[in-house]
């Protein structure tokens, strides 16, 4: 994923254990992201107001 903004930011699963990665402001990272088919909330570490939601399919 790229984190096209002008700060750093994670993803990180809601769920403990699940995904935890730090994209760096403007850097493009990768994650191992879980296989089984689903919807994954997740939310930044460092901006506990920012959610999202990752979906597998
Ligand atoms: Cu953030």
């Amino acid at each position: 994923m790229t984190n096209s903004d002008s700060a750093d930011h994670t993803v990180t699963g809601d769920a403990p254990g699940q995904f935890d990665v730090r994209a760096p402001a403007g850097q493009t990272v990768t994650f191992k992201a879980p296989t089984a088919p689903g919807t994954y909330p997740f939310h930044c570490s460092i901006h506990p107001e920012m959610h999202g939601k990752l979906i597998v399919t």
